[in-house]
């Protein structure tokens, strides 16, 4: 009689340590996806009805970086570089702007192509030119 209560309780504690252990993952999962949703937030801000997004070019990128705008909306990117020539390419918007140190670029577009394009350097800029890319998401 003694060891039936013992194998019930037993099986009471293993049961506790399965239970606590998938609250434990789930827990974890829930972090995962507030961390997903944190990354889609839209960047810069909205100024009349237009999203406008400051943006550093720089040896060797872009920031922010992803950008992050909602489809459909217009864009005004106030791009400027912080230490050599740069220009900021972006083949499927038709954009192509030189960006001379310190000066403050505008770029205005309207987002209506879904996806992840990837911005470009269009200046040569130094050994690190080829790879200098940023990324514009519009969702
Ligand atoms: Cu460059």
């Amino acid at each position: 009689m003694k060891e039936i209560l013992f194998f019930i309780l037993m099986f009471f504690w293993i049961s506790l340590c399965i239970a606590q252990m998938s609250g434990m993952s789930m827990g974890h999962h829930h972090e995962m996806r507030q961390e997903e949703e944190k990354e889609l937030v839209p960047s810069g801000e909205l100024k009349d009805g237009v999203r406008e997004v400051e943006v550093k070019a720089f040896q060797y990128g872009f920031s922010p970086d992803p950008i992050i705008v909602n489809k459909g909306e217009k864009i005004r990117l106030k791009v400027t570089s912080t230490d050599v020539t740069h220009g900021i390419l972006i083949p499927e918007y038709k954009i192509n702007v030189t960006l001379p140190p310190g000066e403050t670029k505008v770029v205005e577009f309207l987002a209506d192509k879904e996806g992840e394009f990837m911005l470009h350097c269009s200046v040569y800029c130094g050994i690190g030119h080829g790879r200098m890319h940023g990324r514009l998401i519009v969702r």
